[in-house]
């Protein structure tokens, strides 16, 4: 029998603010934990996935002062991408990036550490790379990179194989609209016209067909509660509409730069934590990283799928937090 872990007792927010970072963007921040304790920042999933009270479990509370903001457009940031698409035009990779400094400065924070799951990966990556000084440690998790192949395992239709019945909720909002045939075979770009379709009878129910493929997905064993969870209207519209922008423009990324400039991280205490049957993310992914990045301790989970709360996952998560609390 393996031991397995629970997080950390449910703790409230000492400190709560909204942080203008412009283009007429504020992000919700908190903070709770250790005030004097080591700093730690939460980088949520999606990108459009926002941040929820378990999350700040994943820290021993005596040890970190615990950062978790909601990335542009989504949870309590304003404007939420549902009702304001508009500013999708200054939401990317690099503005997130900017943000995290701006956060990092308001606070008063020298240096801290970074956590990242999934898309948090991605922008955990992108930021320690562009911020190596300001980065103590590198907690990654279900590792993505927006490389093609990883988009075409997901949302172009590699999936299919595994999950042919999901699959077909997935194409349903393509199979029935219109869209001229060369947008069929481009599913990314297919969505991106359902999503930013006006009218709500279009927009409404691409986005939470988008958002049940990807919940459907993301855990070993299917979790109807956590499908619930994402499909909320307001909710799978903000995280499909932002998730789609992203990928239709590749998160601003050259092909393969975040795994590139791994050499960059070197001087980074590092951990890379994966589920064997992920999904989402595939495997690989974190087998190039831990390739190209040797020196981070390399966990791949052989009975966990993507979601950072399968138990494996866990495990293998409270272990690395406590492990750099020491
Ligand atoms: N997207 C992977 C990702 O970051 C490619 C992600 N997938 N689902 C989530 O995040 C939520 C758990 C936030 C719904």
């Amino acid at each position: 029998m393996v031991d397995r872990r629970t997080l950390y007792p449910e703790i409230e927010p000492d400190e709560i603010g909204f942080l203008p970072v412009g283009d007429g963007q504020e992000l919700y921040w908190e903070t709770s934990g250790n005030p004097n304790g080591k700093p730690v920042v939460f980088l949520h999933g999606g990108p459009g996935g926002g941040t929820s009270a378990t999350h700040r479990r994943l820290f021993d509370p005596a040890k970190y002062r615990i950062v978790l903001f909601d990335q542009r457009g989504c949870g309590l940031s304003i404007p939420h991408a549902s009702t304001s698409p508009d500013h999708l035009a200054s939401n990317t990779t690099w503005h997130l990036v900017d943000d995290i400094e701006k956060l990092r400065q308001h606070l008063g924070i020298e240096r801290w550490m970074v956590f990242g799951g999934s898309w948090g990966s991605t922008l955990g990556l992108a930021y320690a790379q562009t911020h190596p000084s300001r980065v103590t440690e590198l907690v990654l998790r279900g590792i993505f990179t927006l490389r093609k192949l990883e988009l075409d395992w997901f949302y172009e239709g590699g999936a299919r194989l595994i999950a042919p019945d999901l699959w077909e909720g997935f194409l349903e909002p393509v199979t029935a609209s219109k869209l001229v045939p060369d947008d069929r075979g481009h599913l990314i770009r297919a969505y991106h016209r359902l999503l930013n379709d006006p009218d709500p009878l279009v927009h409404g129910p691409a986005a939470v067909a988008w958002s049940t493929w990807e919940s459907s997905m993301i855990t070993l064993l299917p979790k109807p509660e956590v499908v619930e969870r994402f499909t909320e209207p307001s909710f799978a519209l903000a995280f499909a509409r932002i998730e789609n922008h992203y990928f239709i423009n590749e998160g601003w990324l050259e092909e393969g730069q975040l795994i590139a400039n791994a050499g960059v991280l070197r001087d980074i205490p590092g951990a890379i934590i994966q589920g064997r049957y992920d999904l989402c993310t595939p495997a690989l992914t974190a087998w190039d990283l831990h390739r190209a990045w040797p020196e981070a301790s390399f966990t791949l989970v052989d009975d966990a799928g993507h979601a950072f709360d399968e138990p494996g996952i866990l495990d293998a998560l409270l272990e690395a937090t406590d492990r750099f609390a020491a």
